[in-house]
């Protein structure tokens, strides 16, 4: 295998979970257009996942959408066994669901924090734990957990979601040394900030932290989601065969920084 062809994702079949809108869709639409089949999941409504998949089906991939809860381990199992069924075996599977409150740590009560680590941390090993023992038994597989710039740095009132994504690095790094040796390899991808519907409030016009992120990131922008889709069609290939437990951080270089470009 040489030049392009090791990125090529023809023929395999790719698990992307909360897909139906931001970064799972933009991470989707990369995974399409580098040849995979996507079989995408959500939880809030069908007539969501409906929309989403034919977004998709214009673009010219083939997908498929099923709705389950990925913090249940019964609803996981059947969903996966169904999709095996229905579509074949998952070959990538994208850990992308995720949520955020912004409560300070004082005043959370430990219900949201609880349903926080739930959906962050925990669907990721529900997920997986269904997902891979299969790939296992059939020789390999590509598992990306989709962590934060909150699994390295902290922030005001994102505690929970900080826990969690802080969680999920060292969940992938566990992942990565427990399946290497199955052929299964097991890496993270950590967006920087993006403009998406969830960072929304926070980007709002006049909003100091939109200034602040804007003079923070050396890149000197929000990021695009597609500015994703390098990284994910890189750790989904045959290209990223020998690496494990990585977290590639897609973040227009604020993790390399203290400050913003230009300080005296
Ligand atoms: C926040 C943001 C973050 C980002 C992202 C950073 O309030 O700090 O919403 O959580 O969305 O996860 O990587």
């Amino acid at each position: 295998m040489n030049g392009l062809d090791m990125f090529d994702l023809t023929g395999k079949i790719a698990l992307v979970t909360g897909a139906t809108h931001g970064l799972g869709m933009a991470m989707a639409n990369g995974l399409g257009a580098a040849g995979a089949r996507l079989v995408i999941n959500g939880n809030s409504s069908q007539k969501k996942i409906d929309d989403a998949v034919s977004v998709y089906t214009r673009a010219g991939y083939v997908a498929d959408g099923y709705r389950f809860d990925v913090t249940s381990e019964a609803e996981v199992e059947s969903a996966i066994e169904q999709i095996e069924s229905d579509v074949g075996p998952i070959d990538i599977l994208v850990n992308n669901a995720g949520i955020i409150r912004r409560i300070p740590l004082l005043e959370m009560p430990v219900e949201e924090w609880e349903l926080v680590v739930k959906t962050d941390l925990t669907s990721a090993f529900i997920v997986s734990k269904a997902v891979v023992g299969r790939m296992v038994t059939r020789g390999g597989g590509k598992v990306i957990n989709i962590c934060s710039m909150m699994s390295e740095l902290g922030r005001d009132s994102v505690g929970a979601y900080a826990a969690a994504k802080g969680g999920l690095k060292m969940l992938t790094r566990n992942m990565a040394t427990e399946w290497a040796r199955h052929n299964v390899q097991v890496n993270g991808i950590g967006p920087g900030y993006f403009a998406t519907e969830q960072t929304r409030p926070i980007r709002a016009d006049g909003h100091p932290f939109n200034d602040f992120i804007v003079s923070r990131t050396p890149a000197g922008r929000w990021g695009d989601p597609d500015d994703l889709q390098g990284a994910a069609v890189f750790l989904a290939s045959a290209a990223s065969d020998f690496v494990n437990g990585q977290i590639l951080y897609v973040d227009g270089g604020i993790l390399a920084t203290i400050g913003k470009p230009g300080n005296e």
